[in-house]
């Protein structure tokens, strides 16, 4: 069943926000905190995961509103939908199953009349298997060698995830290094391969299509090089593949014991629990890698069985709603206060860009309202030496999450405290701001002279009322990662149901490759067709030596 048809904006409960809205824009959280109980009741404690979205606009009534739209948009059973398999991803008669490659091995999900947790279980076991075996040495290399270096060659779906686990777990790495090739810049690939011996490093083309330009012109390269240092034969110790397209794979000289199968029904962006992540479990061992399925699985089970109003990602998505829908909030920032999740804004980009960046309704009308929100950030402390400032004194309102953990990982690691409270002093400051009485006060201490004072002031003032979700974690673990990323899947997920969207798509990514490979042909015979005159003078300047 696909999901109900419902316009947010002719809710009851949306046209009560919308009037709400206007009592409630210019309130001060400041004063909302005259509420001991604020920060309690606007916290969500859930395992090692708590969400405090206090410092935010809104009170218990915008909240109660909130949630009654997710009621009225249908949340629940469009949840239940989702997780039973219901071909909700209705552009491409397609299940959504992401939930389902990290299911337990006893539950039962039912696609097409077929249980498929037989073959995720079977095909999760050969992810381990072969994960042991390259690490422990078994699996070697054509010249007889143990691996040593691991390539990933995808993009998008195919690498964006997978680059970005590596990278957050890189404290739990295996002996395996690991390093990922996915722009069709050729300048990408050759840079990678300067550093590594053909005889020690085993790629893995992660591709569900088999036929990405960037994905087949990297392997098509790397292929090249290593025939070129070992011979042909060695392909079939050094390629593995993780695709649905089994002709090309094949056409590609990939031996057959090194095929990893993709589903449908998991999208390129969701999909670094299946066997893309292959390149995550060989990187971080099998073990690290089913903590991390076990951590989103936890997750899951949290969305599906809680009620709204303890709901981690529903509340963020609601929170999220009230910013982009009634604020007019253009953009969101995502701010990590880890360096190991340096990577994490921009797989978020995409997660959050690509499925809910949609103009047309499930009706297949223009949407009235806005929809997708523009995700961005960098990791604490390091983006308040960059964009700070604007979140702080500039113009636009930006709702941020700040996402920091209770432990660090190095035991001998001294400076934690010293993150963290740089961490909580940023969500105090963009709340509290700081008014004129007190940054007169403050100059008044200092040396200068009363015009000076005056002149400065205005400057030095900070409105605050700034909003911002903080979560806390525990430690980043293989299992919290897990979590956390479920949590952002889910949030995309309550957003595209109440924005009536079809989230599991993105046609939109589709003329511009199209255009692409319309030019390519055109450049190698050095023929420019007609283009607009823009393109048409910029094609010349390109093909004239
Ligand atoms: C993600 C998108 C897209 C896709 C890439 C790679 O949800 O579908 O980013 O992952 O275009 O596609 P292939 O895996 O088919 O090479």
């Amino acid at each position: 069943m696909s999901l109900k048809n419902t316009n947010p904006s002719q809710t009851s409960s949306w046209k009560s926000l919308n009037s709400h809205f206007e009592k409630v824009k210019d309130l001060e959280m400041k004063e909302m905190f005259k509420n001991e109980n604020r920060a309690d009741d606007f916290t969500i404690n859930w395992g090692d995961i708590s969400l405090d979205f206090s410092k935010n606009r809104l009170n218990k009534t915008t909240l109660d509103l909130l949630l009654n739209l997710a009621t009225q948009c249908d949340l629940k059973n469009s949840i239940e939908k989702q997780f039973n398999g219901d071909k909700i991803n209705k552009t491409e008669n397609r299940a959504v199953l992401h939930t389902a490659i990290r299911a337990s091995a006893d539950e039962n999900i039912i696609v097409d009349n077929k249980n498929i947790i037989p073959s995720i279980i079977k095909s999760r076991q050969k992810i381990k298997t072969f994960t042991d075996d390259v690490i422990s040495g078994k699996i070697k290399s054509h010249t007889n060698k143990i691996f040593k270096d691991v390539v990933n060659i995808g993009i998008g779906g195919s690498d964006l995830g997978p680059v970005m686990v590596v990278e957050s777990l890189k404290y739990y790495r295996s002996r395996l290094k690991s390093h990922f090739v996915s722009n069709v810049d050729g300048d990408h690939v050759l840079e990678i391969l300067k550093e590594l011996n053909p005889e020690t490093t085993l790629f893995i083309v992660v591709s569900k299509t088999f036929t990405t330009q960037e994905t087949i012109s990297n392997a098509n390269t790397i292929k090249d090089w290593l025939e070129a240092s070992l011979g042909e034969k060695s392909i079939k110790s050094h390629f593995a593949a993780v695709s649905t397209n089994t002709k090309e794979i094949e056409d590609f000289g990939i031996n057959s014991e090194y095929v990893f199968s993709m589903n449908d029904w998991v999208g390129g962006r969701f999909s670094l629990w299946s066997s893309v992540g292959l390149s995550i479990s060989l990187s971080i061992g099998s073990k690290n890698f089913e903590n991390l399925l076990e951590g989103a699985r936890k997750m899951d089970r949290h969305f599906k069985s809680s009620s709204f109003e303890k709901n981690i990602p529903v509340i963020l998505a609601l929170i999220s709603i009230w910013y982009n829908n009634f604020f007019k909030c253009e953009t969101e920032a995502v701010i990590p206060y880890s360096q190991y999740l340096s990577k994490l804004p921009a797989y978020l980009q995409q997660a959050v860009m690509e499925s809910n960046g949609k103009n047309v309704d499930r009706n297949g009308e223009n949407v009235s309202y806005q929809t997708g929100n523009v995700i961005w950030g960098n990791t604490g402390t390091n983006s308040q030496h960059a964009f700070f400032q604007l979140i702080h004194q500039g113009t636009k309102l930006i709702p941020c999450d700040f996402i920091g953990f209770k432990k660090p990982l190095f035991e001998q690691n001294t400076q934690h405290d010293k993150l963290m409270s740089n961490f909580f002093a940023q969500t105090e400051a963009l709340m509290m701001g700081k008014n004129h009485k007190d940054v007169e006060l403050e100059l008044n201490k200092s040396t200068l002279n009363k015009d000076e004072i005056n002149f400065l002031l205005p400057f030095k003032e900070f409105n605050g009322n700034k909003p911002t979700n903080t979560i806390l974690i525990k430690k980043l673990t293989p299992e919290s990662l897990g979590s956390l990323i479920a949590m952002y899947e889910h949030k995309i997920f309550v957003q595209g149901v109440i924005w009536n969207i079809f989230s599991y798509d993105q046609w939109g990514v589709e003329l511009g490759k199209q255009l692409a490979s319309k030019l390519l042909e055109e450049i190698e015979k050095k023929e420019p067709k007609t283009h607009d005159y823009s393109t048409n003078s910029l094609l010349k300047k390109y093909l004239k030596n």
